[in-house]
C-alpha cells in the first residue's frame, strides 16, 4: 500500500487488489454511508443504489454501511449493497439502536451471530463495529470469522474495473436521489423547459426571482414523464453560475424532481462545474466540444470526469459547427478517442450530439440537415455502440414558430426515424401529445419530404399544409381546457382537506384559493393555522416517523408552510387575536457541550424558520452556562436543546438543572438520535419545572412550539405533556 503497513489479516489480498487496479487516478478509497430511520435512505432521500451509481466513478476499494441501527436490520441494505456494488463491500454495524438510556445492547455473541449471516450469504468483504462495540466486539468477530470465506474465498470479486457491473456493455446509468439505468434501446427524454434561452416564462420567472414557480415548471416537466432536467441559465443579464447554484440546491430540497438526474446545460464551462457540485447524484454535462482544440477539451473532460459525471459532446471542432455527414462523424470519432484513452471515460457515459438544426427554413443550404443527422447517427449507432446519441429536438422546427401542432408534429416524425437508427436520448418538450401514428397521412409524407429533403418543394408544400392543421391545431387547444376544467373538479373538495393535502405534498399551487375559501366562509385566520396547517404538519411527522416520507420532502412542505401562512399573515394583522399567532417566537436551538453533531439540529432550524420562527443558532458544543445567559439576554420564548450521542443525555440533565437553579419558566425541548420519551419523562423532566418536551421528529417542534406559544393553549399543553410523562414513570417504575 504504497509503503503504508496495513494491519489486517487480509493484508495480502487487499495489495493484490492495490496491484490490480493501477492506474486510477485517484487515492484509494473505502466510502460508507448509513441508513437514516425507516425510509431505508440515506439521510439526504438518496437510495442505496443511487449512492453507488454516484460514486462508482472513483473506483472505490470498497463501499459499505456502517452505523444506521444495529446488526439485525442490515440485511436487506447490505443485500442491495452487495448486488449493485462494484466494488468490495463492508459492514460497521452498532451494537443496536441505543436504548432509552443511551446503551446500547447488542453483546459481541449476539453481533458476531448476526454478522456472520451476512459474511456466509457472501454480500460483505470487511468487517467491523461502529457506536457501542467495544474491542470485545472486535475481538469475538475475528475470532468466529477467520475461518471464514471472508478470508478470500468471498463469491464478491474486488474492483471489477466494469461500472456497471455484469449488466454489460451499452447500459447507461445516472442519478439523482434515485437511479436511472437503462440498457441501449430504452429511449430517454430529457426535459428542455427549465431553459432560460428556450422559455420565455422560465426566463422571466427566474429574472423575478420567483424560484417557487420556476420550480413548478420542473416538477411539470417529472409528472409529464421526463426522466432527466436540463438546467440552462444562459442569459446575458443573468449571473448564470449564481442562478445554476441556486437553482439546482431548490430542485435538491424538492424530492418529486431531485429523484430525477440533472443535466447542467452551460456553453460557460465554469457555470457547468459550479452545477456539478450540486448534484448528489450522478448527472450529464451539456455540453463539452473540440471547438477550442484538444487541449482545453481533454482538460475540461478531466475535470468532468473528477466530479463523476456522464458528458454530451456537441459536434464542433476547430471548423466550427458540424453541418455535414463527414464532418460529423470525424468529430465523434476523435472526441471518442480522447474520452476513453486519455481520459478514462466508460464509452456508456459519452453521449454524441450530432447537431439538430433547424430545417425548413428557406435556404438551400439547410436542406440536408435532418438527413445528415440522421445518417450521422446511424453511423455513431454502428460505430460506437456503447455511447448515446442525443439531440435538442425543438431546434428542427424554430422555422415554424407560432403553430405548436406542426412544430410537434415535425418532431414525432423525426424522432421515429431518429429512435430506428440508433437516437436513444432526445432534449424536448416531455409534455408532447403528438404521437407518430396520430399525423394524418398527407401531413405526415409533407414532413418526411423535407427532413428527407426528397423534394425541392418540401417547405411550400408543409407550410401549405399546415395552413389547413392550424385549425385543427386550434381543436387542440379546446380539449386542453377541457382537460383543465377536469382538473378543476377539486374545488368541491373541502377546502381545510385540500389545505392538509397540499402541506402534505408540499404543493404550493392550491393554497391561495383553499385560504381564501376558508376565510370567506368565516374562518379566522388562526383557526386556519392551528387547524387544518397543523393537522397537515402533523400527519408529515407521523408519516416521516413510520419511513413513508424522508427528509427532503419534510423539509419541503415546512417550504409549503411557510408559503400558507404568508398568505394568511395580512390577515392575521387586522383579525382580534392577532397577539396570539402573529408573534410567532424566538427560540434558541444548541448541539450540547460534548457534541458536534448539528445535521439533525440544523434541520429543526430550517423547520422552525419556515414556520415563522426567530431562531438562534449557539452551534454545536455549547456549554450550560452560554444557553441559559443567551436565552436569558435574547429573551427568547423557548430553548431546544440538541444530541447525538449517549453522553449528551447526562448534559441535557445538566442543562435542565441549571435552569431550574436559574428559576427559569421557559419550555424545555430536547431532541435527536438517543432522546426518547422515556429518558425524557424519567430523568430530564424531574430536573425542571418549566416544561421539558421530548421532540420525536423536526416536525414535531414548530407544532409543539405552536401550542406553546399561544396563551390560550398554552396552559393545557404543558399539562398535558406533564400528564403523559407522568404516566410514562408510572409504567417504567412498574417494569422496574
Ligand atoms: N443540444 C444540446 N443541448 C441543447 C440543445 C441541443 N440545449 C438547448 C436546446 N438545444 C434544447 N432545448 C430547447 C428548449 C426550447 C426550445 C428549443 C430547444 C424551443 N423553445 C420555444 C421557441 O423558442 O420557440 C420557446 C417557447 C417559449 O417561450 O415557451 O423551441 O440541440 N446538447
Amino acid at each position: 500500500l504504497k509503503g503504508r503497513e496495513l494491519f489486517s489479516p487480509f493484508k495480502g489480498e487487499l495489495e493484490r487488489v492495490f496491484k490490480g487496479q493501477g492506474g486510477s487516478s485517484f487515492p484509494e478509497l473505502m466510502l460508507s454511508l448509513t441508513v437514516s430511520g425507516n425510509s431505508g435512505r440515506l439521510l439526504s432521500g438518496q437510495t442505496v443504489e443511487a449512492f453507488v451509481n454516484s460514486v462508482a466513478f472513483a473506483k472505490p476499494l470498497s463501499i459499505g454501511i456502517n452505523c444506521s441501527f444495529g446488526a439485525a436490520g442490515l440485511a436487506p441494505y447490505l443485500r442491495r449493497l452487495a448486488e449493485c456494488a462494484p466494488c468490495y463491500v463492508s459492514c460497521h454495524p452498532n451494537a443496536g439502536l441505543p436504548n432509552q438510556f443511551g446503551e446500547y445492547d447488542d453483546t459481541p455473541q449476539t453481533m458476531v451471530w448476526q454478522v456472520r449471516k451476512f459474511v456466509e450469504a457472501g454480500w460483505v468483504n470487511i468487517i467491523g463495529g461502529c457506536c457501542g462495540t467495544t474491542p470485545a466486539h472486535i475481538a469475538a468477530m475475528r475470532e468466529t470469522l477467520s475461518n471464514s470465506p471472508l478470508k478470500g474465498e468471498n463469491k464478491k470479486s474486488p474492483f471489477k474495473g466494469d461500472l456497471e457491473g455484469p449488466k454489460g456493455r451499452g447500459r447507461s446509468s445516472y442519478s439523482g436521489l434515485e437511479v436511472l439505468s437503462v440498457s441501449a434501446e430504452t429511449f430517454i427524454n430529457v426535459g428542455e423547459r427549465c431553459n432560460v434561452a428556450g422559455s420565455r416564462k422560465f426566463l422571466r420567472l427566474i429574472s423575478e426571482g420567483q424560484y417557487e414557480e420556476a420550480l413548478q415548471i420542473a416538477r411539470k416537466q417529472v409528472d409529464d414523464g421526463a426522466m432527466v432536467l436540463d438546467i440552462n441559465m444562459d442569459d446575458g443579464l443573468l449571473n448564470a453560475p449564481k442562478e445554476m447554484r441556486h437553482f439546482l440546491n431548490l430542485l435538491a430540497s424538492d424530492p418529486e424532481v431531485a429523484r430525477v438526474p440533472i443535466m447542467v446545460d452551460s456553453s460557460d464551462f465554469q457555470v457547468i462545474t459550479e452545477g456539478l457540485k450540486c448534484l448528489q447524484g450522478k448527472g450529464i454535462v451539456n455540453s463539452l466540444s473540440l471547438k477550442q482544440g484538444e487541449e482545453v477539451f481533454l482538460q475540461q473532460a478531466r475535470e468532468v470526469y473528477r466530479l463523476g459525471a456522464a458528458v454530451i459532446v456537441m459536434c464542433f471542432d476547430e471548423d466550427g459547427q458540424a453541418t455535414d455527414y463527414e464532418h460529423r462523424i470525424r468529430i465523434c470519432q476523435r472526441a471518442f478517442r480522447l474520452l476513453t484513452e486519455q481520459v478514462g471515460f466508460a464509452p456508456e457515459d459519452i453521449i454524441f450530439d450530432p447537431n439538430i438544426l433547424a430545417v425548413g427554413t428557406g435556404i438551400a443550404e439547410h436542406a440536408n440537415y435532418a438527413l445528415d443527422f440522421l445518417r450521422a447517427t446511424e453511423w455513431i449507432h454502428k460505430n460506437l455502440p456503447a455511447c448515446r446519441i442525443s439531440g435538442g429536438v425543438s431546434n428542427l422546427s424554430f422555422a415554424f414558430r407560432g403553430n405548436n401542432y406542426l412544430r410537434e408534429a415535425i418532431h414525432a416524425v423525426f424522432l421515429y426515424h431518429a429512435v430506428q437508427r440508433g437516437m436513444n436520448m432526445a432534449i424536448m418538450n416531455p409534455a408532447t401529445a403528438v404521437q407518430y401514428a396520430d399525423i394524418p397521412t398527407d401531413l405526415r409524407e409533407a414532413i418526411e419530404d423535407l427532413l428527407f429533403n426528397r423534394c425541392e418543394d418540401a417547405t411550400e408544400r408543409l407550410i401549405a399544409c399546415a395552413a389547413k392543421v392550424q385549425q385543427s391545431g386550434q381543436a387542440t387547444e379546446g380539449s386542453l381546457s377541457a382537460q383543465r376544467a377536469d382538473s378543476e373538479k377539486g374545488q368541491n373538495e373541502d377546502s381545510a382537506t385540500v389545505l392538509i393535502n397540499a402541506l402534505q405534498k408540499g404543493d404550493a399551487a392550491p393554497l391561495q384559493a383553499a385560504i381564501e375559501d376558508l376565510l370567506g366562509r368565516g374562518r379566522t385566520a388562526v383557526e386556519i393555522i392551528s387547524g387544518p396547517l397543523m393537522e397537515g404538519m402533523n400527519r408529515v411527522g407521523e408519516r416521516f416517523g413510520e419511513g413513508k416520507m424522508f427528509l427532503p420532502q419534510v423539509v419541503k412542505t415546512a417550504r409549503t408552510m411557510k408559503q400558507a401562512v404568508d398568505i394568511l399573515t395580512p390577515y392575521l394583522n387586522q383579525s382580534e387575536d392577532a397577539s396570539a399567532i402573529t408573534y410567532r417566537g424566538k427560540i434558541l436551538l444548541a448541539t450540547v457541550k460534548g457534541d458536534v453533531h448539528d445535521i439533525g439540529k440544523n434541520i429543526v432550524h430550517i423547520i422552525l424558520t419556515c414556520n415563522g420562527f426567530e431562531v438562534i443558532d449557539l452551534g454545536v458544543m455549547v456549554p450550560a452556562e452560554q444557553i441559559i445567559e443567551t436565552a436569558v439576554r435574547e429573551q427568547v420564548d423557548i430553548v431546544c436543546l440538541s444530541g447525538l450521542i449517549t453522553p449528551s443525555l447526562n448534559e441535557m440533565c445538566r442543562v435542565a438543572e441549571a435552569m431550574e437553579r436559574e428559576g427559569m419558566r421557559l419550555p424545555l425541548f430536547v431532541g435527536g438520535a438517543t432522546t426518547s420519551l422515556v429518558h425524557t419523562a424519567v430523568r430530564i423532566a424531574p430536573l425542571y419545572q418549566g416544561g421539558v418536551f421530548h421532540m420525536l421528529d423536526a416536525s414535531q417542534d414548530p407544532v409543539v412550539a405552536h401550542a406553546l406559544l399561544d396563551p390560550n393553549r398554552r396552559e393545557e399543553t404543558l399539562a398535558a405533556n406533564a400528564r403523559q410523562q407522568q404516566e410514562v414513570r408510572e409504567r417504567f417504575a412498574g417494569k422496574q
